[in-house]
């Protein structure tokens, strides 16, 4: 029998990304997030491994892309527990993606491979015994903001299992991507990010290349990637959420959603919404103790297996940046060093991703 992942894991996984170990009141939501993964009934779907066996590695050229030079860098951070100890890092010089993948580029990927993301994926009653048919529809999780919340330890007021929701529909079935080509793609699941770096010729980031690339030789102890001060001559410097969050959005910032990728100013390195507006899957498992096991200084490629004490079962993997719905109320890890994780086959409608390449 198939091991069967919930909706609430997507749900749960998150809300846990977007939780700070800053205050009691965070830690208390921490503590109602892990009963919170033991509701629900929507198993993800493992089809999409199966399927990345069928994309052909492609190969590319550096166009879109930033070269980023080799170097040595503090990476972690003390606002975050699993980000520390800050400890030093040396990387090769790598490309990255100066912007997230968008809609265009994805579509692109589909209409070249014929490929079917895991929101999409057909799931068959006789995988599942003991689950409702009825559940067994192809969907994922979808933000919606509330009128209002009874406080912020219970997601499920904002967050929903829609079913039609994929990549093409974001929002589901009566969502489209059409005129928003240039926004980052969403509703991805870590093998889609995976399958489409294949075929680009490229592959994931880990989060040390990720961090390095974001902290772009500039940062050392900075709240922000950017540096300590939120707004920079009165303009926001990323997409996250203004306001109170879930119930109201004021969108200071110009946007509710996701916006057109390079909307905001690149870093000194010119890449664009490293903070903010989507997740990114890096490769890395997830595990709130990596930085503490012994992985080498140069080139670290994360730990070997996933752990995540308050959903032991999952399967985690990094995803760093945080998104726009990140603010200083409930979600504050879009800010410098911070680390976000998500079961591999529950994506949203605020997970992206953005690639790298060796140099050869
Ligand atoms: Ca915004
Ligand atoms: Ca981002």
């Amino acid at each position: 029998m198939k091991a069967i992942f919930y909706l609430s894991v997507a749900l749960c996984a998150v809300y846990a990304a977007c939780g700070s170990a800053a205050s009691e009141q965070q830690q208390a939501q921490t503590a109602d997030s892990v009963a919170m993964c033991h509701t629900g009934q929507i198993p993800s779907r493992f089809a999409a491994m199966r399927q990345d066996s069928l994309i052909k590695a492609g190969s590319s050229d550096e166009r879109g892309m930033v070269l980023i030079p080799s170097g040595k860098f503090k990476m972690g951070s003390l606002n975050f527990e699993d980000a520390q100890p800050i400890h030093e890092v040396q990387l090769d010089s790598f490309y990255m993606d100066e912007h997230e993948v968008t809609n265009a580029q994805f579509a692109a990927f589909v209409e070249a491979t014929g490929y079917v993301t895991v929101a999409e994926q057909p799931l068959d009653p006789k995988d599942f015994p003991g689950v409702d048919p009825k559940l067994l529809v192809p969907g994922s999780a979808v933000f919606a903001a509330p009128e209002e919340v009874a406080g912020l330890s219970d997601p499920m007021q904002w967050w929903s299992y829609v079913p039609g929701a994929n990549w093409q529909h974001p929002e589901g079935p009566s969502s489209t991507i059409k005129g928003r080509e240039q926004f980052p793609v969403t509703q991805i699941a870590y093998p889609d990010a995976a399958a489409y770096a294949k075929w680009a010729g490229k592959r994931l980031p880990t989060e040390a290349e990720w961090e390095y690339a974001a902290k772009a030789g500039r940062h050392s102890n900075e709240t922000y990637y950017w540096g300590n001060d939120k707004k920079e001559d009165g303009k926001w410097l990323a997409n996250i959420f203004q306001g109170t969050f879930p119930t109201s959005n004021t969108k200071e910032d110009g946007y509710v959603g996701t916006a057109p990728v390079r909307s905001f100013p690149a870093n000194a390195w010119g890449l664009y919404d490293m903070e903010g507006n989507v997740w990114e899957w890096c490769v890395d498992f997830y595990r709130p103790d990596a930085y503490t096991l012994d992985r080498g200084q140069q080139n670290p490629k994360g730990p070997a297996d996933s752990y995540d004490p308050q959903e032991p079962g999952a399967v985690k993997r990094v995803q760093r940046g945080g998104s726009f719905l990140c603010n200083d109320q409930y979600c504050e890890r879009y800010k410098a060093g911070s680390r976000g994780k998500g079961e591999v086959n529950s994506p949203t409608n605020n997970v992206g991703f953005r690639c790298v390449k060796d140099i050869n």
